[in-house]
């Protein structure tokens, strides 16, 4: 009997130390659980701060490019070699920030661009740009090959026809006959900002071509420019200050025939071209360890001088594209 209870002990004992080991075992598989949960969340929250304190550098980045740009808004032009000047890299700690400027004249302002002149844009067409100049206009009338209300409201999913301006160039997305590939197409040549003139100081010779200048002579342009040195930014830049001296300006560099001359008299005539931009977009790019982020602000100033933003827009970039070392590559 005493030989049966001492086993029966010895046999409970096991049990109870089974229990207990499987108690601990339970106990440290929660607690690693929850260290790797805590060491999860610590990551987490640093690299959410990170994006934050890059986000932060890249707003206070812009805001001091804001200060210094008001003070060229008051030159009677706007030559690439001012917005140039603009251009700053700042070394913050583990965080690369390059600011540059840009002004949105130097592109066609498709909400004040004539059907005439959004013809000429390499990949529109009757139907988009019709589509485009009814998205636009206030009444409900319908051009050949437009669209007004009718045709949107007949979508699977419908919408109003907007009857207004665009706000940023991706609204295009909603206007009959464009998609994505054909905004991509044509976005380098296009704006919804500004005073409806191309700033013939700064825009691209693509550009120039869409206001009826052939390549010879937007190659004439893009040189005088550029001056003797063939660099844009440099002391030797050439800058039109009057619409009306163009023609003069380009000669004393070389020469110009009638055919040239018709052209741009045909762009100033109809009042296509300026000297001067009003909008301009300040981009920058805040580049850490591990994350990068752009944020773009498009702004404009009013009469008293005070910058007013049309637009901003943060963009998150993947880190392999713009991958940033302490090393200072960039
Ligand atoms: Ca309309
Ligand atoms: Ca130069």
């Amino acid at each position: 009997m005493k030989t049966s209870f001492k086993n029966f002990r010895s046999q409970n004992n096991g049990a109870v130390l089974i229990i207990i080991m499987w108690i601990i075992a339970i106990l440290s598989l929660m607690a690693s659980g929850l260290a790797y949960r805590a060491s999860v969340e610590a990551k987490l929250t640093g690299y959410r701060l990170r994006q934050m304190e890059s986000e932060t550098e890249a707003k206070a980045s812009i805001n001091k490019t804001l200060f210094n740009l008001r003070t060229i808004i008051g030159e009677s032009t706007t030559s690439k070699k001012t917005l140039l000047s603009l251009f700053c890299k700042e070394d913050i700690g583990s965080i690369l920030l390059t600011t540059s400027v840009s002004d949105e004249e130097r592109k066609i302002n498709i909400n004040m661009a004539s059907r005439e002149l959004l013809l000429e844009i390499p990949g529109l067409d009757e139907d988009t740009v019709d589509s485009l100049l009814d998205w636009i206009d206030k009444d409900e009338m319908r051009r050949p090959d437009g669209a007004e209300k009718t045709y949107y409201r007949r979508l699977n999913d419908p919408y109003p026809c907007k009857n207004d301006k665009l706000e940023t160039v991706y609204e295009l997305n909603l206007i009959k006959g464009f998609n994505d590939a054909l905004i991509q197409k044509i976005r380098n040549t296009i704006t919804v900002f500004g005073v409806g003139k191309v700033n013939i100081n700064t825009a691209p010779t693509q550009v120039l071509n869409v206001l009826g200048f052939d390549e010879m002579l937007a190659d004439k342009i893009y040189r005088y420019r550029l001056g003797e040195d063939g660099e844009d930014g440099t002391e030797d830049d050439g800058i039109f200050e009057d619409i009306n001296d163009i023609i003069k300006n380009i000669e004393e560099f070389e020469y110009i025939d009638l055919a040239e001359t018709a052209m741009i008299e045909n762009a100033i005539s109809n009042e296509w071209i300026c000297v001067k931009s009003t909008c301009f977009s300040v981009e920058t790019q805040a580049t850490g360890l591990t994350m990068a982020k752009k944020v773009i602000a498009v702004v404009t100033f009013d009469e008293d001088n005070k910058i007013k933003i049309l637009s901003w827009q943060i963009e998150r970039l993947a880190s392999s594209d713009t991958a940033y070392s302490n090393k200072g590559k960039y």
